[in-house]
């Protein structure tokens, strides 16, 4: 394995999301979120995209516990109490850096509140100090599948343009209050969900509207904007802060070298890209607007909107990355499940237990092609496998497929550097146990440290290392040599 591949200061660290993390879903003054309405389903009884509420008849049931009071997300693993025996974990390992997201219902709990919530804000001030105490820098994202609920009933979500000043006046509130503090901010995750799920991703719920397409690219435009609004604040208000973009990465791969394949993804890839082509260019690329045109969308601006666009794009790009996809020209090809998305399936590569194709060497093709593309400092702020863990009798975990998953993908990434990428950190996903975002289960585990809590609530809570954590620990210690 080739030797001081990563640059001095490499971000190396950990992710995870309020949502599934934090619990304390209605404890001082935060407002219901789009994810505390997600029931958990068991797998038997799961059908396809599990997590969207699609009108709002289906909302008004969950509010009324008519699908029961299994809510996952509301409870997280309680690190709203205890995230300080979860900082010095991660301290221990030798984080440089925690991904987290706030709540944006902890900060304004309707969406649409002229002030915010204090005890909200002192909450991630205390979060904030106790990383900073052992010089783990915050890595925040603004918008993590946390829209307030009361934004979906009362506007139909990003459908509707005034959320544009909710949300800039909610990041401002932020930088202003956390400047001091955070000096890495991402303004959505995987910012393209909303393609697939409208009501996570933008808060919509579609039964209310007709042309959906349509919809969810104006919804879309309006994130565009709020994003570029909230990096122009940032830089701004703090001079010193670098804000990036988030995308759910899709390298897909054609199925052969017939160019019907090619083609088929090369047009997967630009639907993906285009995200990025936004954030990062600051234009809608032609290749979308020629799409608007054959599908008969059409995109409402605003004057200024394509100039706010073009003059605040992104200081880096990060991204999600679990798998690859493969684009086949012939229709009717039957198509693998992802997390959100769907594509062939690959024979060269295995998949998780949750039929996620595992493909180290694709993070190495997507980074040099994301670089290629875009030229500006890369971030992969999750990437990890989801399992299934076993408690031996001893009480240790075993996890050493978790270990050759990350051990993989971080020698990929290694390569991708050496081959003369710029990246600047790695934060794997659910460095603790947490609730998974697309199925609620809190058996699917991806982290370092082991939560005692199964898919009902039940359990001590308790943290316990995995053998992954001295593993990781020894990749920070020696900045990625010894993998
Ligand atoms: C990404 C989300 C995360 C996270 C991850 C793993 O799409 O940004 O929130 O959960 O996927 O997905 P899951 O939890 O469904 O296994």
């Amino acid at each position: 394995m080739a030797k001081g591949r990563f640059p001095e200061g490499f971000l190396w660290g950990g992710a995870t999301a309020a949502n599934q993390v934090e619990g304390a879903f209605d404890q001082d003054g935060k407002g219901l979120s789009i994810f505390d309405m997600v029931p958990f389903v068991p797998k038997e009884e799961r059908g396809d995209l599990e997590m969207e509420v699609r009108s709002e008849a289906e909302l008004n049931a969950l509010l009324a516990g008519d699908k029961g009071d299994n809510f996952p997300k509301r409870r997280g693993i309680d690190f709203y109490h205890r995230y300080k025996e979860d900082i010095a974990l991660f301290a221990e390992m030798g984080f440089k850096t925690y991904r987290l997201s706030i709540s944006w219902p902890r900060i304004f709990p309707n969406g649409d509140d002229l002030e915010p919530n204090e005890a909200g804000l002192a909450f991630y001030d205390k979060v904030f100090d106790e990383l900073l105490k052992y010089g783990i820098e915050p890595l925040v994202t603004i918008s993590h599948y946390e829209i307030p609920l009361n934004l979906v009933q009362k506007y139909n979500g990003w459908h509707d343009r005034r959320l544009i000043d909710f949300f800039v006046r909610y990041a401002e509130t932020l930088f202003n209050r956390y400047q001091d503090k955070v000096k890495y901010w991402l303004t959505f995750n995987e910012i393209n969900i909303s393609t697939i799920s409208p009501y996570i991703g933008s808060g919509m719920l579609m039964d209310r509207l007709e042309h959906k397409e349509q919809a969810i690219y104006q919804a879309l435009h309006h994130q565009f904007v709020a994003s570029a609004r909230a990096v122009k604040a940032c830089h701004e208000i703090i001079p010193d802060a670098m804000i990036g973009c988030m995308l759910a990465r899709m390298e897909t791969y054609p199925e052969t070298c017939h160019p019907d394949d090619v083609l088929a993804a090369l047009e997967e890839d630009q639907k993906n890209l285009f995200f990025t082509d936004v954030q990062v260019r600051g234009a809608y690329p032609s290749f979308m607007l020629k799409y608007f045109e054959k599908h008969n969308i059409t995109i409402e601006m605003e004057p200024g909107d394509e100039e706010i666009l073009a003059a605040h794009p992104v200081d880096f790009l990060s991204f999600s990355y679990y798998m690859t996809m493969v684009a086949s020209g012939a229709p009717d090809k039957t198509k693998q499940r992802g997390n959100f998305f769907s594509g062939v399936k690959n024979p060269y590569l295995e998949s998780s237990d949750w039929g996620w194709q595992i493909d180290p060497k694709g993070l190495r093709i997507t980074l040099k092609k994301l670089y290629d593309r875009y030229q500006v400092p890369l971030f992969i702020v999750e990437n990890g496998l989801g399992a299934y863990d076993t408690v031996e009798e001893d009480g240790s975990i075993n996890d050493d497929y978790r270990i050759e998953y990350l051990r993989a993908h971080i020698d990929q990434m290694g390569e991708a550097i050496s081959d003369g990428v710029d990246v600047m950190g790695y934060t794997s996903w659910g460095c603790i146990d947490l609730i998974s975002a697309s199925t609620s289960e809190m058996s699917k585990r991806y982290g370092f440290i082991y939560v005692d809590q199964d898919d009902y609530g039940n359990g001590t809570l308790a943290r316990k290392k995995k053998k992954s954590f001295e593993w990781y620990k020894r990749v920070i210690a020696t900045n990625g040599e010894e993998l």
